[in-house]
C-alpha cells in the first residue's frame, strides 16, 4: 500500500477512535438535579474526514485539510425511528454556519453525522448565515424546523460590515431528508430565537418569539414572547405578547430566549431558556427553567431565581467565551430528560436529568425575590427548618 493511503486509513482510524469514544456521567459532581458527562458530544473534529479533506494524491498531494470546521454547536434535537438525532449547528472557518444531522443510538455517545450536511432552499430573500434551528414535532403532522436566517442590514450606513438584521427563518420535512423552505416569519421587529410549540392554541399555532429593536439591542422590549399563527406556510406574528420579562439584576438582565420547544408534564409545560447579562467579560449566556399552565401555556407557575446551568470549567472558553446555550432536549418515554447544551460557541454536551427531578426543580427551588435581602430571608427560611431536622 503507497503511504498516501496509509495516511488516509490513519487519518480515518484516529476518527473513529474519536467518535466510538464512551461518554460516561461526572459523578461525583452531582448536584441532584442533573449529571454533566466527561466529553463533548459533538466538535468540529466530528464531522466527517471526507468534509474537510480532499482525499485524492493529484489534486492533494500533502494531504492537507481544505475545508476548515469551526465549531459544531447549538443543535436542535428530536427522537426519531429510535435514534437520538441533532440538527447541529456547524460553523466553517469562513464563518459560514449550515446545519447537519448527527446521530447517536442511546444520546449520550457515538453521535454520528450523516454525509452531506443539510442544503437548505433558497427563500426570495436569499440570507447570508443560518443558525440555532429548533426542531418541532407538530401534532399537524409535520416536523418544524425554525431558525435565524441573518442578513446584512440594508439601511446600514456605508461602511459598517456589521449590521444584520435577524428573521426566523422555517422548513418543515416528514423524513428529515426532504426540506421544504417555507417564507420567513413576518414581523415587524427582529426575531431570533422563536420557536413552535408542539401543540395547536385555540385551533392555531403558536410561536415562542425573541422580539427586538436592532440585532443586537434588546431596545425597548425583548422578552419571551407569543404569537397565534394562523398559516405556517406564509406565517405573519399579528399580535405578541410577552410572557417571560427581562429584569433589573437577574441572569436574563440584557436578553433571554427560549431554547428547545417546552416539554408537556402533568404539572405543567416545562420550559428551558437562555438568560444574558454583560459584564466585563462581555455578555453571559446561561441556562434557566420556568413552567407555564397546561390550559394557558402564556401563564408563568414556576420559576426559580438563577441559572439551571452556567458555563464551568472547560465550557467557559471557546470561540465566544462565557456561553452555554441550548435549542435541543429530548424526553423519553421513561422520563428521562437529555439535555443538549452548546459550550461558547464550540462543542455540543450532554446533561441528563428526568421530568420528575426537573418539575420539583422548577416548584421548589426559591423564586427570585430581586434583592439580595429576599436572598438571604430564603436561606434562613431553609436553615431554620433544616437546623430542626439536625440537631
Ligand atoms: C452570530 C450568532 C449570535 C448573533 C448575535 C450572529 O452573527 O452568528 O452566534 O448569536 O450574531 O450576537
Ligand atoms: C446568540 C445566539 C447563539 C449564540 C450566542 C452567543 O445570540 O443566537 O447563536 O450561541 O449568541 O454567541
Amino acid at each position: 500500500m503507497d503511504n498516501y493511503k496509509k495516511q488516509i486509513i490513519k487519518l480515518l482510524e484516529r476518527h473513529e477512535v474519536l467518535l466510538s469514544k464512551p461518554n460516561v456521567a461526572k459523578e461525583k459532581k452531582y448536584n441532584g438535579i442533573y449529571r454533566r458527562y466527561e466529553n463533548p458530544i459533538l466538535t468540529a473534529a466530528h464531522t466527517p474526514v471526507f468534509w474537510r479533506y480532499d482525499l485524492d494524491p493529484e489534486t492533494n498531494p500533502f494531504l492537507m485539510e481544505r475545508i476548515g470546521m469551526n465549531g459544531a454547536f447549538n443543535s436542535g434535537a428530536i427522537k426519531w425511528n429510535g435514534k437520538y438525532v441533532l440538527v447541529v449547528r456547524v460553523e466553517g472557518d469562513d464563518r459560514k454556519s449550515f446545519f447537519a444531522i448527527a446521530e447517536s443510538p442511546n444520546g449520550i455517545d457515538n453521535f454520528r453525522f450523516w454525509d452531506y450536511p443539510i442544503t437548505l432552499p433558497d427563500v426570495k430573500d436569499p440570507e447570508t448565515n443560518v443558525y440555532d434551528m429548533r426542531l418541532t414535532a407538530h401534532e399537524d403532522g409535520w416536523i418544524y424546523g425554525v431558525f435565524c436566517a441573518e442578513r446584512k442590514d440594508p439601511n446600514a450606513p456605508a461602511g459598517d460590515l456589521s449590521s444584520a438584521t435577524a428573521s426566523a427563518g422555517i422548513v418543515r420535512t416528514k423524513d428529515l431528508k426532504n426540506w421544504e423552505r417555507l417564507p420567513d416569519l413576518i414581523s415587524k421587529s427582529q426575531q431570533r430565537n422563536v420557536v413552535l410549540h408542539p401543540e395547536f392554541v385555540n385551533g392555531k399555532y403558536a410561536l415562542y418569539t425573541r422580539p427586538q429593536d436592532g440585532f443586537i439591542d434588546a431596545g425597548s422590549g425583548g422578552g419571551i414572547g407569543w404569537a397565534l399563527i394562523d398559516d405556517m406556510t406564509k406565517a405573519v406574528v399579528k399580535e405578541e405578547k410577552i410572557i417571560n420579562f427581562r429584569k433589573y439584576h437577574t441572569i436574563k438582565e440584557v436578553k433571554n430566549g427560549e431554547g428547545p420547544h417546552p416539554i408537556k408534564t402533568d404539572k405543567g409545560w416545562l420550559h428551558l431558556a437562555h438568560g444574558v447579562r454583560g459584564c466585563a467579560a462581555g455578555l453571559r449566556y446561561v441556562l434557566y427553567l420556568y413552567m407555564t399552565d397546561l390550559e394557558d401555556p402564556t401563564k408563568i407557575i414556576a420559576e426559580p431565581a438563577g441559572h439551571f446551568m452556567a458555563p464551568k470549567g472547560d465550557e467557559r472558553i471557546g470561540d465566544v467565551s462565557n456561553v452555554l446555550f441550548s435549542n435541543g432536549w429530548i424526553a423519553d418515554e421513561d422520563g428521562t430528560v437529555y439535555i443538549y447544551y452548546a459550550s461558547s460557541d464550540t462543542r455540543m454536551h450532554v446533561a441528563t436529568s428526568t421530568i420528575d427531578q426537573l418539575v420539583d426543580y422548577c416548584f421548589n427551588t426559591p423564586a427570585d425575590g430581586f434583592r439580595s435581602l429576599t436572598s438571604v430571608q430564603a436561606i434562613n427560611k431553609l436553615v431554620e427548618k433544616n437546623l430542626k431536622m439536625i440537631k
